[in-house]
């Protein structure tokens, strides 16, 4: 992997509820290779953080999220990799269509979990999401 030069970055995670599910993928990535995350990315230049969840949602998993609710953050220094991410947490909906996956090469397929019962490894930022006690239900 390549190592950027040392300044944080912003990634933006989008808690998608459907039926008191949430939409978990298994990364591809070379970041958390192997670990269960939120459908996101980068906060690209200009952008609002709410079209930036639209964007990468939709980017990701075919799905429309309707109205979105800004949701906690979170700090994260992956020291191995060279990176640090701020996550802004936001929450939506989705109410129709099924997730597809439309990035294979960085993540494998989407399925729908209840927060209490995720599978592990969790990618490190909505690791410690859950740790703070947060629940978006
Ligand atoms: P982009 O470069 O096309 O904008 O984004 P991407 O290809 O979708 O990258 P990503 O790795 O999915 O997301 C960008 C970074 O955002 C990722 O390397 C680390 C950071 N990030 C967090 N928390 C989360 C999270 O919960 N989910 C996702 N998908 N990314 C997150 O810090
Ligand atoms: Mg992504």
């Amino acid at each position: 992997m390549t190592v950027e030069p040392s300044h944080p970055r912003v990634g933006i995670a989008a808690i998608v509820i459907r039926d008191g599910m949430v939409l978990l993928g298994q990364r591809c990535s070379a970041l958390g290779n192997g670990t269960w995350a939120l459908p996101g990315g980068h906060l690209e230049f200009g952008e609002s953080i709410e079209d930036c969840a639209r964007r990468e949602v939709l980017e990701e998993t075919g799905l429309t999220i309707g109205a979105i609710t800004p949701g906690p953050c979170a700090n994260n220094v992956f020291v191995a990799e060279g990176r640090h991410y701020v996550t802004l947490f936001v929450i939506a909906e989705a109410h129709a269509g099924e997730p597809e996956a439309r990035e294979p090469d960085k993540c494998a397929g989407w399925s729908w979990w209840r927060w209490a019962e995720f599978p592990a490894p969790l990618f490190p930022s909505l690791e410690t999401l859950r740790q703070s006690g947060f629940t978006p239900l």
